[in-house]
C-alpha cells in the first residue's frame, strides 16, 4: 500500500523544505523533491492514496514523553484510560506516548510493570512506551531496573515529594543514581522539597486556608529550586544522567542551565501549562474552580516572569522538550475531593490533546521557530528516550507517524469539543491559530479532516533503547 503526501513543507528540527513523502505500508519509503520524476507516471497512477498538503506543514508525529493514563493517585485515578487518552492524543497530532508504570511504596516493581502492561495492551490508538516510577528504592527495585532496561524501559522516575506514596530520601536517590550510572538508565526527578511543602501545607490548614489557591502558595519556587539543585548535585556525585520533569520555576531552570554549562548530563522538560497559565489566573478563579489548575509543580506567578523564562529556556536549549504531564481529574467526584482541604485535590491537568497546538502558538507569537517546535515536541523526545530513528523524524526507514498541520484557521479550546475524558478544560477559551488536519500512525490515517479513523489496539508497545541524547 502506497501513500504520497504531496505539496507540503516538511519541517524537521534542522530545517524546512517543500517535499513529498512516500509511505509504503507502515514505513516512510522516501522523501522526494516535489513532483520528483523518480516516481514514474504508472507508479503515481497506481498510488493507493494521495494526501494534498499544499500550504501545510508535514511534521513527525508528536511524542508526549510524560503522561499518566488511569494512574491511581490521591484516592482516585486519572480519568483518561489508555483507550480514551490515546484517542485524544491522536486528535492532537501525538502518535506516541511514554506513560509511567507505577510502583507505590511497598509494592513490587516488576509486578507493577506487568500490571501496567495489562492495562495498556489492546487499548491504545497510538504507539506507547513506559517509564518506571520507583516509589520504593531497595535491593529488589534496584535489581528490577536492570531487568526493565531489557524490557525497553530505560528511564526511572523518583520523587523528592509525596511522603508515604512516592518519596525517596537522599540516600535512596543516590542508590538509584549509582545504579543508573552503572546500567545506562536515565534518572527522572520530581524535584520539589516535600518535607518543606508538607510543613507549609499543615501551617496553611491550621490558619484555615483551605481553598485551591493555597496549593500554589504552599509550593513556592524555593522548594522547586532547592530540590532541583540537590538532585543535580547528587547526579554529579554519582555520574548519573538526570532529567528534571515538569520544570516551572525560572530559578530551577537557572540551576539546570548552570549544570549543563559545566558539561553535566542534566536535562529539563516543561509543560504547556507552565508556558501559558499562571498563578494569578488561578487565584482569580471563582470558588473552587481554581482546583482545575492544581498540578505539581504548581502554576507560577506571571509577575515574576516564569512563563517567559520557560520560553527563553526552550529557545536556548536550557530546557530540551515539552511534555504534558497529562494527569486529568474531573471536577465532579475527583477534584471535589479537596473541597475544604486543598491538600486533598488530586494533582494534575489534562492536556494530551493540545500539546502540539499550544506549543505551536509559540511559533505564531514569535517565541520559537517552526523547527524548534518540531524539535521540542517530536524529535528530542525520541532522542531523549531511545526511540529516535524509528520515531521523531521523517526519513526513509522511520515509522510513518506523520502529522499534516494546517497553519490556517482559528479555534478555541473547550470542554465541549475536546476528546479527553474530562468534564472541564484547564484551557477553556484558549485561542489557537492553526490545526491538525491529518494524523498518520504507522501508515494508517487515524485523523482525517476532523474525523477519527483510529482504533483501540492499533497502538503497539515500543521497547525503548538507552537515551540517545547524552553528552
Ligand atoms: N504532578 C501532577 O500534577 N500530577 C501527577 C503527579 C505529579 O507529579
Ligand atoms: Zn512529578
Ligand atoms: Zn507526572
Ligand atoms: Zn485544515
Amino acid at each position: 500500500m502506497y501513500t504520497l503526501i504531496t505539496g507540503g513543507t516538511v519541517v524537521s528540527s534542522t530545517g524546512s523544505a517543500l517535499a513529498d513523502v512516500l509511505v509504503e505500508d507502515e514505513t516512510i519509503a522516501a522523501v522526494l523533491e516535489p513532483g520528483s520524476t523518480l516516481l514514474g507516471e504508472t507508479f503515481r497512477a497506481g498510488l493507493d492514496r494521495v494526501i494534498d498538503a499544499t500550504g501545510k506543514y508535514v511534521v513527525p508525529g508528536g511524542i508526549d514523553a510524560h503522561t499518566h493514563m488511569e494512574m491511581p493517585f490521591g484516592g482516585t485515578a486519572a480519568s483518561d484510560t489508555f483507550e480514551t487518552g490515546t484517542r485524544a492524543a491522536a486528535w492532537g497530532g501525538t502518535t506516541t506516548i511514554i506513560d509511567f508504570s507505577v510502583q507505590y511504596a511497598g509494592q513490587d516493581v516488576l509486578t507493577q510493570f506487568a500490571a501496567w502492561h495489562e492495562k495498556a495492551a489492546g487499548k491504545c490508538a497510538i504507539d506507547y512506551a513506559f517509564h518506571q516510577i520507583l516509589g520504593g528504592v531497595d535491593d529488589v527495585s534496584l535489581a528490577a531496573m536492570d531487568t526493565l532496561i531489557d524490557e525497553g524501559v530505560s528511564s526511572f522516575k523518583l520523587f523528592m515529594a509525596y511522603k508515604d506514596v512516592f518519596l525517596s530520601d537522599d540516600g535512596q536517590i543516590v542508590r538509584a543514581m549509582q545504579r543508573a550510572a552503572h546500567n545506562g538508565g536515565l534518572l527522572m526527578m520530581h524535584a520539589e522539597n516535600g518535607s518543606v511543602i508538607d510543613l507549609l501545607q499543615q501551617q496553611a490548614l491550621q490558619r484555615g486556608e483551605t481553598s485551591p489557591l493555597h496549593h500554589g502558595l504552599t509550593r513556592p519556587w524555593q522548594t522547586e529550586e532547592e530540590a532541583t539543585y540537590r538532585a543535580i548535585r547528587l547526579a554529579d556525585l554519582t555520574g548519573a544522567p538526570l532529567y528534571v520533569v515538569h520544570v516551572s520555576a525560572k530559578q530551577a531552570v537557572q540551576r539546570i542551565a548552570e549544570a549543563r554549562d559545566t558539561g553535566q548530563n542534566v536535562f529539563g522538560e516543561t509543560c504547556p501549562q507552565y508556558l501559558w497559565l499562571s498563578l494569578e489566573e488561578q487565584l482569580g478563579a471563582p470558588g473552587f474552580d481554581g482546583a482545575g489548575w492544581v498540578c505539581s509543580t504548581p502554576l507560577r506567578s506571571r509577575k515574576e516572569g516564569h512563563q517567559e523564562h520557560m520560553w527563553q529556556a526552550l529557545r536556548t536549549n536550557d530546557l530540551q522538550l515539552v511534555s504534558t504531564d497529562h494527569c486529568p481529574f474531573c471536577m465532579k467526584g475527583q477534584k471535589e475531593l479537596g473541597v475544604g482541604d486543598f491538600t486533598k485535590i488530586p494533582n494534575g491537568i489534562g492536556s494530551v490533546e493540545h500539546r502540539l497546538d499550544l506549543v505551536y502558538q509559540g511559533v505564531v507569537t514569535g517565541k520559537i521557530s517552526l523547527e524548534r517546535w518540531v524539535e521540542i515536541c517530536c524529535t528530542t523526545p525520541a532522542r531523549m528516550f531511545g526511540i529516535y530513528g524509528t520515531k521523531g523524524v521523517i526519513q526513509p526507514g522511520a515509522d510513518a507517524d506523520i502529522v499534516v498541520y494546517d497553519p490556517a484557521g482559528h479555534t478555541s479550546i473547550s470542554v465541549d469539543t475536546h476528546h479527553m475524558n474530562l468534564d472541564y478544560s484547564a484551557w477553556e477559551g484558549f485561542e489557537i491559530d492553526g490545526h491538525v488536519d491529518t494524523v498518520m500512525s504507522r501508515g494508517s490515517v487515524i485523523i482525517d479532516a476532523g474525523e477519527y479513523h483510529g482504533r483501540a489496539g492499533h497502538g503497539r508497545y515500543l521497547k525503548r533503547g538507552l537515551s540517545q541524547y547524552l553528552l
